[in-house]
């Protein structure tokens, strides 16, 4: 390993034991009729090394707790397939501990790659010192981590959450002249782009002394929490003196349109509403006018992702940040962008 290169050294594919087998142990299942794992040759046009094994990727997501994320893993699954990578993917259904347990199936099945898009900032280090002392390079995507050891992870894959808060502020300035009352419906608490969105929307409107934030709490990332968050906020004795939502996602921003229209008023006239990501449903809010604002947040990462797994089974160095652009839509672009929206 190059002492100036803090990323792991490739080491040679060990024989994995059952696939089956030790995912389900990983996971604490009972195991049925696990044959020996025989690796699969590669269905990616034979580079004449003759019916070389697929390269194997463990992927551990989150969940599947919005458009977003369901883009994101689609975009994972296909690009997988129409590569001949041997995905091991695994739902982590919003739990740190699951994703932390499929980390460890991986290395026990001796992947080449692994990614995963980290629920939290904090709590990983452990494990991936488990997977550098295994020699597997460790790809982020999505989301970062919390390490004092920067070798832990070969790079990450994602956006600037902060530009995007950045960017979600600046529109509601210039929207209401700089006076708001804002209800902030926020990610999940701890997780990257929670904090960083945040962060960035703050810093923002500090610019602008008419701007407050009101009310803020987690929605989770989810349509139903965000209406119900945004109920007991219109509710709320501040309730009368919002004027604008800041969601840190579109399905949270949806949610909060529901309980805006079920309280009988206006949402995108006497509520304005901005968000993030850009999922398709939102352009189609934004046609309605019930949604005024969202910044891009480009789930569909499955290329970027693959470009770097196979670069690092090879032994090659990559990137150690790649950012992925981000454009701010409103409702005036909406209906022309709508048809060109993948995700
Ligand atoms: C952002 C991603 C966030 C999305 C949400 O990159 O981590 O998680 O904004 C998703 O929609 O749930």
């Amino acid at each position: 390993m190059n002492p100036s290169d803090p990323r792991p050294a490739l080491r040679p594919r060990r024989s994995s034991i059952s696939r089956r087998a030790a995912l389900a142990l990983a996971l604490g299942l009972s195991v049925v009729g696990c044959g020996k794992h025989e690796p699969k040759k590669s269905a990616a046009p034979d580079s004449g090394a003759g019916g070389r094994q697929a390269l194997r990727v463990g992927f551990a997501q989150i969940g599947a707790e919005s458009d977003w994320r369901r883009a994101n893993t689609q975009s994972i699954r296909d690009e997988a397939a129409a590569r001949g990578v041997d995905l091991v993917f695994v739902d982590a259904q919003g739990s740190q501990a699951n994703q932390i347990r499929a980390i460890r199936s991986f290395i026990a099945q001796g992947v080449d790659v692994i990614a995963f898009a980290p629920v939290v900032e904090t709590g990983f280090e452990p494990v991936l010192r488990e997977v550098k002392e295994a020699g597997i390079p460790v790809i982020l995507t999505d989301r970062e981590v919390e390490v004092s050891d920067p070798s832990l992870y070969a790079t990450f894959i994602g956006a600037d959450f902060v530009a995007e808060g950045r960017a979600a502020a600046e529109w509601l300035a210039g929207a209401t002249s700089g006076q708001a009352g804002i209800a902030q419906l926020e990610g999940t608490p701890g997780a990257a782009p929670a904090i960083d969105r945040r962060a960035g929307f703050e810093e923002a409107i500090a610019a602008h002394p008419a701007m407050h934030i009101i009310k803020s709490q987690s929605g989770e990332f989810t349509r139903a929490k965000g209406r119900e968050v945004m109920e007991s906020f219109l509710n709320s004795p501040e309730g009368p003196r919002i004027t604008a939502v800041y969601a840190h996602n579109d399905d949270m921003a949806l949610g909060a349109i529901q309980a805006i229209e079920a309280a009988g008023k206006k949402p995108g006239v006497d509520i304005l509403v901005v968000s993030i990501d850009g999922v398709k449903a939102a352009f189609q809010a934004m046609t309605e006018g019930s949604l005024n604002c969202t910044v891009e947040c480009n789930p569909l990462l499955g290329p970027a992702l693959f470009d770097a797994a196979e670069a690092l089974a090879a032994g090659k160095t990559i990137e150690r940040r790649i950012v992925t652009p981000a454009r701010v839509f409103t409702g005036a672009s909406s209906a022309a962008e709508l048809p060109n929206r993948r995700y």
